[in-house]
């Protein structure tokens, strides 16, 4: 990694304009190499620099990131910058044929943004395929002038908690057959904790050491553990035991304290959690992550857990040789625990951040969920007259341009890429709890955004329907974050919602956990010209439709060129 010192110093009132702003540069060399989890068999996996997870990318606030990224592996690949808003930098964003046509084997694209106007713990990850199981790594955004720029005491230590799913199948294998047939996608075969699954897989030829994480503390200290939910299709529960935490930030912005003993974190999501260590220090502890599972029926899913261990420096040695303490985890199924984590959270309202908007210019209410549909003729492997697995908002089933990226055909004003007619409601209102019964034949397969203006202020109502599952679904905007007014069960009500809506101190994300059978009511305010996707960050979910796009029109500012090394289809 290398960083340079610059001289620019855009002043923003909510952080001391004391240090310079640097260019932190890193080269990601893409590959595909044997790995052993699980004591079985190696398989293939893709990841970068032949890390799992990859490297951390470290800058402060207003620092500029570039990134070389050489594609060595067998796939095509781009990687996104998860939280990142690209403002001036759209063609960085990175999800393939929405922002750009993927790197090839054998080629290479350098990413370049900005860290400007966010702190806190944000994450990379690949947006082609499912390879994001194993290419993603965290990305640490501290205050411009450093740790004295916290909004909380100052930690001792800060630790990096990635928590990941593992399937002793190649990945990309097991995403293009559940594409090809129709069928939902595999469970992980094993969750991890920092690329490690832990002592509760059996697994007797096992090195101990290599497949549990370890984590040295020092008693009577604080540590800061940034949670990232790297995996792929579940949410986690996340527990140490013998310790409580305060959650300080969740998707790089900052909250009011929170105290709780389990936090809640769904794929996309990260949490910032003060842990203080005043455990006895002569036992180990467990940490542990477990599926939240909320999908009713259930598809199935791995009911394990992935542990690490938190030990004391001076420990005596004959700790090391009883069972470190287990933590109590909610069920599974447990959605009462995670409504109440999720919901609970509100931000910390500081000088000179955005606040939410209390006048709204476009209001929509979009259904999202699983469904059915014919299968389609690049679904090679379901008969054409099968019923297959779809998902949709509004009914309209996303599907990715072949030819051109969503930002291309945009900028360009390329016709017949995209269609500007995604609709501000579903075609059909009926019980969104209680799966009906003639649902098929209005999903379409299309390609639709929402236009909208410069400056434009959107409230979406997400609703999630019940046609295959209840379930939640974590919706990511790229691009911006948004405030989360209001979050509820059963169907969404205008008129109770709005009494319960926070126009105080409501949370801002960039991924939102949408009850399972429920809704959420989000804002923002549409002010970074581009195309941006909104979607379920299950990949299981992605590529079958559960996906639109905010096409946001130029203003003050305006899209740039693409870069000279952008990659072309
Ligand atoms: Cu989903």
């Amino acid at each position: 990694m290398a960083r340079r010192s610059g001289f620019l110093c855009f002043a923003l009132a909510f952080v001391a304009c004391s240090a310079r702003a640097a260019v932190v540069e890193h080269t990601f060399n893409v590959g595909n190499f044997s790995v052993s989890q699980l004591c079985q068999p190696a398989t293939a996996i893709t990841a970068v620099n032949r890390r799992l997870p990859g490297p951390t990318i470290h800058v402060h606030e207003g620092d500029t990131v570039v990134v070389h990224v050489n594609n060595n592996s067998p796939y095509n690949i781009t990687v996104h910058w998860h939280g990142l808003f690209q403002r001036g930098t759209q063609w960085a964003d990175g999800p393939e044929m929405v922002t750009q046509c993927p790197i090839r084997p054998g080629h290479s694209y350098t990413y370049r943004y900005n860290a400007t106007g966010q702190e806190g713990t944000l994450w990379w990850h690949a947006h082609s395929s499912m390879l994001r199981a194993t290419v993603h790594g965290a990305i640490v955004i501290k205050p411009r002038n450093g740790e004295q720029g916290y909004p909380f005491p100052k930690p001792d230590k800060e630790e990096i908690i990635m928590l990941g799913e593992w399937w002793n199948r190649n990945v990309f294998d097991l995403a293009r057959d559940a594409f090809l047939t129709g069928t939902p996608m595999d469970p992980a075969d094993a969750y991890t904790i920092n690329g490690k699954p832990g002592d509760m897989y059996n697994c007797s030829g096992g090195n101990h050491k290599r497949r549990t994480y370890k984590l040295k503390v020092q008693s009577n200290s604080t540590y800061l553990l940034r949670i990232i939910n790297a995996g792929v299709n579940t949410p986690m529960f996340f527990k140490v035991a013998g310790h409580t935490f305060t959650v300080v930030a969740a998707d790089a912005s900052y909250t009011t304290p929170y105290k709780t003993n389990v936090i809640v974190v769904a794929p996309g999501q990260t949490v910032d959690a003060l842990m203080v260590t005043d455990a006895t220090p002569s036992r180990r502890y467990y940490m542990v992550a477990s599926p939240y599972e909320s999908a009713v029926p259930n598809p199935g899913f791995s009911r394990t857990l992935a542990t690490a261990i938190v030990e004391y420096a001076g420990a005596p040695r004959t700790s090391a040789r009883r069972r470190p303490v287990m933590a109590r985890m909610p069920a599974f199924t447990d959605k009462s625990t995670a409504h109440r984590f999720l919901s609970n959270l509100t931000a910390l309202v500081l000088p000179g951040r955005p606040t939410v908007p209390l006048a709204v210019d476009t209001s929509m209410f979009v259904t999202i969920g699983l469904g059915t549909a014919a299968c389609r003729p690049e679904q090679t492997r379901c008969d054409r007259n099968q019923t297959v697995f779809a998902a949709s908002m509004n009914n309209a089933s996303f599907v990715l341009p072949t030819t051109m990226s969503l930002l291309e055909a945009h900028y360009r004003n390329v016709s017949g890429v995209y269609t500007r007619d995604f609709p501000d409601k579903p075609p059909l209102a009926f019980d969104y709890t209680k799966p009906p019964s003639d649902m098929d034949d209005i999903t379409t397969k299309s390609t639709k955004v929402k236009t909208v203006a410069y400056n434009t202020t959107v409230e979406v109502v997400l609703q999630n329907t019940a046609l295959v599952a209840l379930e939640s679904h974590p919706m990511h905007l790229h691009g911006n974050n948004f405030f989360v007014l209001a979050q509820g069960f059963g169907n969404y009500d205008n008129n109770t919602a709005v009494m319960r809506y926070n126009l105080v101190n409501p949370q801002e994300r960039n991924t939102l956990a949408v009850p399972p059978g429920g809704w959420a009511v989000i804002r923002f305010v549409a002010n970074n010209p581009g195309m941006w996707i909104m979607h379920c960050h299950f990949d299981a979910h992605l590529p079958i439709g559960l996906a639109m796009a905010f096409e946001v029109q130029n203003g003050p500012t305006a899209l740039p060129l693409p870069p000279a090394d952008f990659p072309q289809c």
